[in-house]
């Protein structure tokens, strides 16, 4: 296991790269090339010139999240094939640049959906929150309407402005995609990149659907246990595997984490290992990571990794705003350092316990 942190890039992120390189353990950082769409083709030049701003730092990029997929790719259109194609170039690239992970999701529209920005819990920090009821209360049409996503104030990550421009398009393009047809669709590209991912050792890791359940009437697939093994076995290669991510498949009360990590023994690629806090199956919030602040027992969460093998980056995912940070909403440094100084310190004991026992 190696501890990373995701890091927005020099242009967007308010975190340094100094500064995660002094977080105690962290040694990598998870990113992306922020200012590419979907669909296009990344250079090596490009590639490399990230490689070696984090490199300078003395960090190394331990994957990259994400190699976003293109709608075409998604819904099946004909112009998919254009687009796997340039798909295909980027792992290339990717792979000659020495990078062998890549984390990506295959969820319509919308990336992962939070209702609240900034709930403020009563020690004053505030954090990410999602109840049903303000999803089940917004009129699409006025959705459509809406300016940049926000809604009364509500801002839904992943709402990027330019997507929202589009977003009635994007609807109409889903409307004949239901789960099936999505199924259809990951399988037809993961068949179709897989020998670059053979030739170059990539490990895809598709990120599960958060919230694990269908928003806003669009089919989304990678939601449970039954689901996520499906993907495995009808592309049965090491290389198509999963980022397992305990707040994403954990908004699921019937998702047991532990029992879902262990059935996914040898596909693992990559984890985001964060905790959530219910106040009913539909109204939860991101706390901290502590297994006593919130609903999931992170110990077995990280004993659960520990026992399949795993040996890919981990990273904290969102934290709680403390301290008086302003940073973007999930992504600030202080809680996502205490996260990271927890889980090692989690593994460090795990790894010592299974030594003694040995003895
Ligand atoms: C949220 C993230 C997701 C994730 C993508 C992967 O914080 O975990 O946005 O990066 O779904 O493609």
């Amino acid at each position: 296991m190696e501890m990373t942190l995701r890091w927005y890039g020099s242009k967007f992120d308010t975190v340094t790269l100094k500064q995660i390189r002094q977080i105690p353990g962290v040694t990598g950082v998870i990113t992306t090339l922020y200012d590419s769409a979907p669909g296009e083709v990344w250079s090596r030049e490009r590639i490399r010139g990230l490689k070696e701003e984090v490199e300078a730092a003395g960090l190394h990029i331990a994957g990259i999240e994400s190699v976003n997929i293109h709608d075409a790719i998604k819904t099946g259109v004909p112009e998919r094939e254009q687009y796997i194609e340039n798909y295909i170039r980027t792992l290339e690239n990717l792979g000659q640049e020495d990078l062998h992970l890549v984390c990506y999701n295959f969820m319509p529209v919308f990336d992962w959906t939070r209702t609240e920005l900034a709930r403020v819990r009563p020690d004053g920090s505030t954090v990410l929150a999602y109840t049903q009821e303000a999803v089940d209360a917004l009129e699409p049409e006025k959705m459509f309407e809406s300016i940049a996503g926000d809604m009364n104030g509500t801002i839904m990550p992943g709402w990027e402005p330019e997507r929202m421009e589009h977003v009635k398009e994007l609807f109409e393009l889903y409307k004949d995609v239901d789960d099936e047809k999505l199924f259809e669709n990951l399988k037809y590209f993961l068949e179709k990149i897989m020998p670059a991912c053979d030739k170059y050792n990539i490990n895809m890791a598709i990120h599960p659907d958060d919230p694990a359940w269908s928003v806003f009437g669009l089919p989304r697939i990678i939601i449970s246990k039954e689901n996520i093994l499906r993907v495995m076995k009808m592309v049965d290669n090491p290389h198509n595997g999963v980022t397992f991510c305990s707040g994403s498949y954990g908004t699921n009360l019937n998702n047991d984490l532990p029992d879902m990590i262990r059935s996914l023994k040898g596909r693992v690629h990559f984890a985001h290992v964060r905790n959530l806090k219910f106040h009913s199956p539909t109204n939860f919030e991101e706390s901290a990571h502590l297994s006593s602040d919130g609903t999931f027992d992170m110990y077995e969460i990280m004993k659960a990794l520990y026992d399949i093998g795993f040996e890919g980056p981990v990273r904290p995912d969102h934290g709680r705003m403390i301290w008086d940070e302003v940073a973007m909403p999930g992504y600030g440094l202080y809680d996502r350092a205490l996260g990271a100084a927890y889980l090692n310190g989690l593994w460090e004991a795990i790894v010592k316990n299974e030594k003694m026992k040995k003895r």
